[in-house]
């Protein structure tokens, strides 16, 4: 079994998608081991996103991310990281399969509805970020 950690961002929150999402997630195979609604400050998307700091996109991702309230995940089941990539689909939606979130839900490249770590040393920082081991169930 493996562990990853998800948003449903802000402009998926806001047009009242987390429930289409949820559903697909579960659908999926995926268990849903936490689970809460926050909203981020800036300084908290900021550190979230660090890895990203030289990017010319990064101020307006983090002012994205905290502008309203975000879904935080975390799922499991068996390849979970890279089976929650391939349901989301690429970032940018233009470029995403049919049938995954981010192609039918994205606004846009940045607004592009859900976030998923990208390898087990990301999900690794990502969960405790967000996660205290007793929220984990
Ligand atoms: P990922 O979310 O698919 O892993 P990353 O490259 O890690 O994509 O980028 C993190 C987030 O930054 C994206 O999900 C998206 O919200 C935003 N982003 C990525 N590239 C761009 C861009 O070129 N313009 C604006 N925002 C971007
Ligand atoms: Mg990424």
């Amino acid at each position: 079994m493996e562990r990853t950690f998800a948003i449903i961002k802000p402009d998926a929150v806001e047009r009242k998608l987390a429930g289409k999402i949820l559903d697909r997630i579960e659908a999926a195979g995926f268990k849903i081991v936490g689970m809460k609604k926050i909203k981020l400050c800036k300084s908290r998307a900021e550190g979230f996103y660090y890895v990203h700091k030289e990017r010319p996109f990064f101020n307006d991702l983090c002012s994205f991310m905290s502008r309203s309230p975000v879904i935080v995940l975390v799922l499991e089941k068996e390849n979970a990281i890279a089976d929650w990539r391939t349901l989301m689909g690429a970032t940018n939606p233009a470029n995403a399969e049919p049938g995954t979130i981010r192609k039918d839900f994205a606004v846009n490249i940045e607004e592009n509805s859900a976030h998923g770590s990208d390898a087990p040393e990301t999900a690794s920082f990502e969960i405790p970020y967000f996660f205290s081991a007793l929220e984990l169930v």
